[in-house]
């Protein structure tokens, strides 16, 4: 029997903000998830995490805890509070009026309102400021945030699951389950971050995906993210199951889609959007840009292969979360995750940086950015 080794460094204030943000990833869209520690003579005396928007950052939900105690504090925080009006008021403020002493932010907040002025107004009331503590990790766990806030364009994850000779079904279309149980597992939790799933007709037609976010026992989350179907032409059967179920459902289609088409749709509970067409199909990007209007601040695309292509192409991919199972499907009919026609020379590939990889059982997760 081996023992667990004793934790040789307890979690520093600062993890345990990054530790509280991510508790909230998924449930503060379109506001970052931020934790916030306030700590005084060596003890925690206040600690929160950023609530649903409209309601309380996560400073104030720290200081509400903390109180009079506040007075004289260190207050650690994984993003810079707000100087802003936004639909709540300025953090900056309740941190003054508190008489916090110090306050040591993980990062900058990108977003134009903010960027630097919470820093610089805590400073000009004399409060001790420090930026830069897990800078990496802080802009990490916000980094759809991160983007969407200065591009208004969401964050674009393309995750697929792959065989070990790289195929994502048989040739027959069979594809349940190429990845393990874990694997699925993270696919959940990752829906249930995200605001938005997408997936192309073809992949709604072959595999009728639900494309909920479920737990371990298989019960839908309390909080799903939309549905998008890519399908030009609106052929996607009323019956399709990821029209239904918890959570909202959107087609995107272009002028080509029928009258009818479009109506069979809406009365089976979708959302229909025309959007424009590029080479006959809709124009992913302006999709994207539609959504990122929309508040959709992050999508994970789901396949199929000319989808992941058409976005793969348009240098539309953020991340990539690719499974890789220890299978092996064979022929050369069955289908690939990227299909599209690929580039000519291998110089010319899409490469991943910050790649890591991760053992979920046997599968392996990994994970890399789209080199910009
Ligand atoms: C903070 N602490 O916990 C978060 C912040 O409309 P509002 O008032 O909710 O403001 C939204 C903006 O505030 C958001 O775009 C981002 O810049 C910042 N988020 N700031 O001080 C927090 N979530
Ligand atoms: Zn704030």
């Amino acid at each position: 029997m081996t023992l667990m080794p004793m934790r040789s460094n307890p979690q520093t204030p600062m993890e345990r903000a990054l530790e509280l943000a991510k508790g909230v990833l998924g449930t503060t869209s379109p506001n970052p998830a931020v934790g916030c520690v306030i700590v005084k003579d060596g003890a925690v005396v206040g600690e929160g995490a950023t609530r649903p928007p409209g309601e309380a950052h996560a400073e104030k939900v720290a200081l509400a805890g903390a109180g009079e105690r506040a007075r004289g504090a260190t207050m650690f925080v994984s993003l810079e509070p707000c100087a802003h009006q936004g639909r709540t008021p300025p953090c900056t403020e309740a941190i003054i009026e508190a008489g916090v002493a110090e306050v040591r932010m993980a990062t900058l907040d990108p977003n134009p309102a903010v960027a630097g002025k919470g820093r610089s107004r805590l400073a000009g009331a004399g409060v001790i400021t420090d930026v830069g503590e897990r800078e990496g990790d802080a802009r990490r766990i916000n980094e759809a945030f991160f983007k969407w806030i200065v591009t208004r364009m969401p964050f674009v994850y393309a995750k697929y699951a792959v065989s070990l000779d790289g195929k994502i079904a048989t040739r027959t279309g069979d594809s349940r389950w190429i990845s393990g149980e874990q694997s699925r597992r993270v696919v959940h939790r990752m829906r249930s971050i995200v605001d938005a799933v997408m997936v192309g007709a073809n992949t709604v037609r072959r595999d009728d995906p639900q494309l909920t976010a479920r737990s371990a026992g298989g019960q839908p989350c309390a909080r799903q993210p939309l549905r998008v179907v890519v399908d030009s032409r609106g052929r996607t059967a009323a019956s399709a199951r990821l029209l239904s179920g918890p959570g909202a459902a959107l087609v995107a289609v272009t002028g080509a889609a029928e009258p009818d088409a479009r109506e069979s749709l809406t009365r089976a509970g979708a959302e229909v959007v025309e959007m424009a067409e590029s080479g006959g199909l809709v124009d992913v990007e302006a999709l994207l840009r539609h959504l990122g209007q929309r508040e959709v601040t992050s999508v994970m695309v789901e396949g199929g292969g000319e989808l992941l292509a058409s976005l793969f192409e348009g240098k539309l991919v953020d991340k990539v979360l690719a499974f890789v199972a220890p299978v092996i499907v064979g022929g050369r009919e069955a289908p690939t995750p990227v299909e599209g026609r690929g580039v000519e020379a291998v110089s010319q590939a899409i490469r991943l940086r910050d790649v890591s990889t991760r053992r979920l059982g046997d599968d392996t997760l990994i994970t890399g950015y789209v080199e910009g």
